[in-house]
């Protein structure tokens, strides 16, 4: 009863940003992510009667409990598999926990793959999507490479909210994201509590869920026809317009700081010089650049020129989650 999964973590071309249904985990909107190769959780699950409680280590360190649930999880797995044992599970990350880089993307879609095959479980991609959803929103499009949309459904129930596939991770391979890293800490506010406050205080929450429909359709087109212009003008829209939001949530939530602005001056510069790039950004100060293989080592070397950045990780489009043979413990 012991199985190991590796998942990549995600980023939003299209942001999720608001629940429906916070128990169950259901969007207010879709969105569309790229599975990024490179940004790696490997999870390891055991269910055995030897453990009395769940334990959970991250990076070498015992998980405290917060406000994700990740021992529920494990049992709401175990729970669906009909099994009454408690799981050991270590996990690894091979980038920054926590500074809004998807760690909880990964972490959560190779956890729940790992445990459901630990504890027998037998699902579709479709299934062990929305299962994951229910650990953490973004994580379940990481179940699936290249490219995913995750629906937003109607349905009370979440039956009809989970990812699926646009496209393949050899679909469009020159697509390139590079993630700059300009602070490792901990944010300010995680995106849990945020997007709440956002949805409950936010004066336009409303017209932005609005706009939403339209990001989607110019986004999917775009991945399609490999429209790389089409793909990073409406991702740079929608990540500008998520950030309107947050700023003008009660109390504000401001993510961006002056390495985060230097970026995107940066971004939009070169791009009227004709280096084509976009960013975008997540919760958390650290911005993605968005470009194709040709511009690649020129967005690279000008943005590692920049004083605010400690560190670059280009990502192309990744693998979904899959078992591994070999263990962690
Ligand atoms: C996204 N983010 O679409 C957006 C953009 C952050 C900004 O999904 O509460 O960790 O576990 O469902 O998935 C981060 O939110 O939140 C996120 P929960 P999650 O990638």
């Amino acid at each position: 009863m012991k199985a190991t999964a590796t998942a990549n973590a995600n980023i939003a071309l299209v942001k999720y940003w608001g629940k429906r249904n916070k128990e169950l985990i259901l969007p207010q909107n879709g969105n569309i992510s790229m599975t990024c190769d490179g940004m790696t959780t490997t999870t390891t699950v055991e269910f055995s009667e030897k453990y009395k409680e769940n334990t959970v280590v991250i990076n070498d360190e015992e998980f405290q409990k917060d406000e994700k649930d990740i021992h529920g999880h494990i049992d709401r797995i175990a729970n669906l598999a009909g099994i009454k044992q408690k799981a050991r599970v270590i996990s690894e990350s091979n980038f920054p926990v926590a500074a809004g880089l998807a760690s909880s993307a990964s972490g959560f879609a190779a956890l729940t793959a790992a445990a459901a095959a630990a504890a027998g479980l037998e699902l579709s991609p479709k299934e062990l999507s929305i299962l994951t959803r229910q650990g953490s929103g973004s994580a379940c499009r990481s179940i699936f490479g290249g490219f995913a949309e995750w629906h937003r459904g109607e349905k009370e129930d979440g039956s009809d909210s989970f990812a699926e596939q646009i496209v393949d991770k050899n679909y469009w391979p020159e697509f390139r994201m590079i993630t700059t890293i300009v602070q490792k800490g901990k944010k300010p506010v995680t995106s849990r509590a945020g997007m709440a406050q956002t949805v409950e205080t936010c004066p336009y929450y409303q017209e932005w869920l609005k706009t939403i429909t339209d990001d989607l359709k110019l986004v999917r087109e775009g991945i399609k026809e490999k429209d790389f212009g089409k793909v990073g003008q409406a991702a740079e829209h929608n990540c500008l317009k998520m950030h309107a939001l947050m700023i003008a949530t009660k109390p504000a939530i401001v993510y961006w700081i002056p390495a985060t602005m230097e970026i995107i001056q940066g971004v939009l510069a070169w791009r009227e010089e004709g280096l084509k790039c976009y960013f975008t950004i997540d919760a958390g100060p650290n911005v993605k650049v968005l470009c194709l293989e040709k511009e690649e080592e020129e967005v690279n070397k000008r943005l590692l020129s920049l004083k605010g950045i400690i560190e670059t990780i280009i990502c192309r489009p990744g693998d979904g989650a899959k078992l591994l043979e070999k263990h962690l413990f």
